[in-house]
């Protein structure tokens, strides 16, 4: 946990600040990063809620290569078009290859190798892999990387009806997602670009730092998710309608006409955000050109009616930070906190303090708090703004006071609450809140 007292000046933002002096993840190139200890934890953490909620929504996981074969994106004809962005690589035997920036045609490609009837659907096959966009502008670290961490997802239906379905499935998981990340994010009308189709929404989450302009109904910052417990299979076409009746758009869609005539001038919000996720239905595009039939209830083939679904994940890490942190650091709410707690011993080698510390480490690590013991020989200052930069969520600190009087310091590190209590209500205090 290599934590820096002073943030490099060339990170412009607090997320890259922290995550810096956290010690979360170091630059290797631009726009690529090693990720080390304690930025491998949260990223680990994030991508389990997103699998959690996907696995809920009736997609299926599978991992799909980072190198793909350049004749498949030729096939849906985005070999030429994707353009500067697409890291293209040749093989020792002079095939053309490219690391995925998204990867439609690979999970395209499988689909059509064993899918060959209406029976069969609906199917969302998932993966969770690296991506790479050769950004012009890689900056704000893994805000906006070259190698990033995506969670991508492709609905396969027999057709626009419930191709549109899917889709929802897919709008509400996302809410989902960012709740228990503990984050609000806004649904806005958004531009398909490069992905194409006809009907997308970005999510957003709102951060002065952020590189989107979001318009939208104040309504809709509030509505909050639908929860884990919708009827995942029933009509979700309400729950959707409710959260897109409402104004709001990015600024490529942005109507500023619409946006007046739709929303009170006290309901008007107009902010920064971080897109977070974005979902696309886009019908055949793919399907078409790639010839991935499927045959219908009156025997005939059609092209599969398709949408894709992304989750930034590792650019969540960074967005989490952007909205929940203060002065002296990092803030992780329960969900993606890298430790549980921190028990933090303020002498150590004294025998009393490290049974102490080493008793409460078991009990968390028992209660599968997954706990951190700062056991280093170092000043207890420099233990506190430690502790505070990394953000874990309870700091269990124990010195001479616990040996001479049998009680201990505890630290909620989101409110600054601090109590001296015996160690047994501490660790109550940890494990039942
Ligand atoms: N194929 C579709 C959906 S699977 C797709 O690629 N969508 S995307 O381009 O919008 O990317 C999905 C999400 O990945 C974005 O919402 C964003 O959160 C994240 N993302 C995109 N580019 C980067 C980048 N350069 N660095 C970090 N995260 C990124």
């Amino acid at each position: 946990m290599p934590t820096l007292r002073d943030a490099p000046a060339d990170a412009q933002i607090v997320s890259h600040q922290l995550m810096l002096r956290a010690g979360m993840i170091r630059q290797e190139a631009a726009g690529i990063y090693a990720w080390l200890p304690l930025g491998l934890k949260v990223l680990k953490k994030i991508e389990q809620v997103v699998r959690e909620e996907m696995n809920r929504a009736g997609a299926v996981e599978i991992l799909m290569p980072t190198l793909q074969l350049a004749d498949l994106w030729r096939e849906s004809g985005r070999y030429e078009a994707y353009g500067e962005e697409m890291l293209r690589i040749k093989d020792r035997h002079d095939r053309d290859l490219l690391y995925g920036p998204t990867a439609e045609e690979v999970v395209t490609d499988i689909f059509r190798s064993y899918v060959k009837s209406y029976k069969d659907l609906p199917k969302n096959l998932y993966n969770i892999q690296w991506k790479f966009r050769d950004e012009r502008r890689p900056r704000f670290g893994v805000m906006r990387g070259r190698e990033f961490l995506m969670k991508d997802a492709y609905s396969f239906d027999i057709d626009e009806a419930s191709a549109r379905k899917s889709y929802n499935r897919m709008f509400l998981a996302y809410l989902n997602v960012y709740a228990r990340l503990g984050l609000k994010a806004i649904p806005v009308r958004a531009d398909t670009g490069p992905i194409g189709g006809d009907l997308s929404h970005e999510f957003i989450i709102l951060a002065e730092t952020g590189e989107s302009e979001v318009f939208a109904h104040r309504d809709l910052v509030e509505m909050g998710a639908p929860g884990p417990d919708i009827d995942w299979e029933g009509d979700l076409q309400p729950l959707v309608d409710q959260r897109t009746r409402l104004y709001a758009a990015s600024d490529e869609m942005h109507d500023q006409a619409r946006f007046e005539a739709e929303a009170a001038e006290g309901d008007r919000m107009t902010a920064r955000g971080i897109e977070v996720g974005h979902i696309f239905y886009f019908g055949t595009k793919y399907s078409a050109p790639m010839k991935a039939l499927v045959a219908g209830p009156d025997g005939k083939d059609v092209p599969v009616q398709m949408g894709s679904y992304g989750v930034g994940v590792s650019r969540l890490v960074a967005g989490i930070i952007e909205a929940s942190h203060d002065d002296a650091g990092i803030i992780w709410p329960a969900s993606v906190a890298p430790f549980g707690a921190a028990v933090l011993n303020l002498r150590v080698g004294d025998a009393g303090c490290d049974e102490i510390c080493e008793a409460a480490y078991k009990a968390l690590s028992d209660a599968g708090l997954d706990p951190l013991y700062d056991d280093r020989d170092d000043r207890p200052g420099a233990k506190f703004a430690a502790t505070d930069l990394v953000g874990i969520p309870w700091q269990l600190i124990v010195g001479p006071k616990a040996v001479a009087e049998g009680v201990v310091e505890l630290k909620n590190r989101a409110t600054g609450e601090r109590q001296t209590l015996p160690l047994d209500a501490a660790l109550k205090a940890i494990i039942g809140g």
